[in-house]
């Protein structure tokens, strides 16, 4: 028995989960499984890396403990932030959490240093005020400069295990730095960081094995002798890979998550003027594919309600409460940058629909149902654009990832953008993730066979759209809103 093992560690959770393939069907078992969250102090944000590192081997831990010898290993996680390291490996400072305000005004900054539409000429990515270049440029140029190496995070929990220091390629896209020319880091955009070359690290492929855990962790810990293979750390890279995108059918996918990235897998990247100005992005994919996609706010605004109203309901009663309230009453433009991380998530909900004269939700329900009705307009608007850039028409949307498990919102959504959609596999980061290990030790010959083993081992829930009473009007409303 070949065991894979994927660490998938996401902005909310993360988790370890071992796959296993019998008689041609995978099946998953969470090994692990831990929450995670940035914390504010001093008005930063940062996340709890050593936290996270020590939770990888608590699940290591555990797949020894339930009899595993022997496997592969993978990591997975959030894109765009990034450790600082000295000569001796060390890290220099806390990990921001790219939702710290420091980046608020550096796009403009870096505006005038560079154009907007030079950068996306080179590199493709979409202006998000979080992307790696602007993080980097928010730092004095003596503190770059006193880094030996900069990792992005999946790349140093890999240096922690392994020793081995890389940049993976799907995750460095998302810094905004890697040129799709050249194919490596863009000088220009290092010149203006005042970053040399060498202070990142070799570009790696997904499929690349990386070694096995260190002597030191071997010895400390009683762990599963680990492969460890590069994984398309990037977990939207991941999850996309994961999921069984229909051959035969113009499908696009929402990777459904803290965040709803809404796009098309494409063989070459489109980054045209009209894509620049609707601002998608041409995320790197494994095995030279892109993803050509929009970045949603998604249930960070739900998580963000629910940690406010002291976590008393799980999303599932969320979602239920949201089904017994009155749709389409308040809507709020989900992708407004003061849902970004503002102080309260509740209060600026509530604001934001006082300030255009709806009704303000009171309950948990009525916020719960304004932000999915928004989500699901918000899904539309993108999706029409979305076809238009690509001049493609879309007929099935298909949604992964935790958000899949929401079936009012899938619901919603089918209703709405008034096409069929498909939920699931919710744990679609770990399967891209371990196919990538399966295709790297060759037992499936490439990606195509892994979304056909997807395909036939989970199921996946189909939604058909019902009639919404005046939507065109509910329409007409929202984009009045934005
Ligand atoms: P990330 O990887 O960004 O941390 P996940 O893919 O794990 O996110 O998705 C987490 C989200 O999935 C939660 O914020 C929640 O909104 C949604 N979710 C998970 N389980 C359920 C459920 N049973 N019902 C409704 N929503 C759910
Ligand atoms: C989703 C995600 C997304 C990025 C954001 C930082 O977890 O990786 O693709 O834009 O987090």
């Amino acid at each position: 028995m070949n065991y894979h093992i994927a660490v998938d560690i996401g902005a909310s959770s993360g988790r370890l989960v071992l796959g296993t393939v019998r008689d041609g069907v995978l099946s998953l078992e969470e090994l692990h499984r831990f929450s995670n969250g940035f914390t504010e102090r001093e008005n930063s944000c940062f996340w709890d890396i050593d936290y996270l590192f020590d939770q990888v081997i608590d699940g290591l831990s555990k797949a020894k403990a339930r009899g595993i010898e022997q496997c592969t290993l993978g990591i997975d996680t959030w894109a765009v932030d990034y450790v600082l390291l000295d000569a001796d490996g060390n890290r220099i400072q806390e990990v921001y959490a790219y939702r710290d305000r420091r980046t608020d005004q550096m796009m403009e900054q870096v505006a005038e240093r560079i154009s907007p539409a030079e950068v996306y000429a080179k590199t493709g990515i979409q202006r998000l005020s979080f992307n790696t270049l602007y993080q980097l440029y928010a730092h004095a140029p003596e503190e770059i400069s006193q880094a030996d190496q900069i990792l992005l995070v999946p790349d140093y929990l890999y240096y922690r295990l392994t020793g081995r220091k890389i940049n993976e390629v799907t995750n460095a896209s998302t810094t905004q730095l890697l040129n799709l020319d050249t194919r490596d880091y863009d000088s220009d955009l290092l010149s203006l960081l005042h970053i040399r070359r060498e202070q990142f690290a070799r570009l790696t492929e997904p499929g690349e094995e990386l070694g096995t855990l260190s002597a030191a962790l071997m010895t400390g810990h009683d762990l599963p002798v680990c492969r460890v293979i590069c994984a398309a750390t990037h977990d939207t890279a991941s999850a996309v890979l994961g999921a069984p995108l229909e051959a035969g059918r113009t499908s696009a996918y929402i990777s459904s998550g803290t965040w709803s990235l809404l796009g098309v897998e494409r063989e070459q990247p489109l980054n045209n003027r009209q894509a620049m100005e609707a601002n998608y992005t041409n995320e790197w994919g494994a095995y030279g594919t892109y993803r050509f996609l929009k970045n949603i706010m998604g249930l960070w605004l739900i998580q963000e309600v629910r940690r406010l109203d002291g976590n008393r309901y799980s999303f599932a009663e969320l979602a239920q409460q949201a089904g017994e309230t009155e749709g389409f009453r308040s809507l709020i433009p989900c992708n407004a940058p003061r849902f970004l991380n503002p102080p309260n998530m509740i209060e600026e909900i509530r604001n934001a629909c006082a300030e255009s004269g709806q009704p303000v939700p009171q309950t948990t329900g009525e916020l719960a149902r304004c932000i999915f009705d928004s989500l699901a307009l918000t899904y539309l608007t993108y999706l029409e654009e979305l076809e238009q850039l690509t001049g493609e028409p879309v007929e099935l949307l298909q949604i992964v990832g935790g958000g899949a498990n929401n079936s009012l919102l899938c619901q919603l959504t089918a209703n709405v953008i008034g096409r069929e959609v498909t939920a699931g596999p919710t744990e679609s980061t770990a399967l891209g993730n371990l196919a990538v290990q399966m295709i790297s030790e060759g037992s499936l010959a490439d990606i195509k066979e892994a979304r056909a083993l997807v395909g036939r081992s989970f199921e996946i829930k189909h939604y058909f759209p019902e009639t919404v009473p005046e939507l065109e009007r509910i329409v007409t409303r929202w984009k009045a809103l934005q």
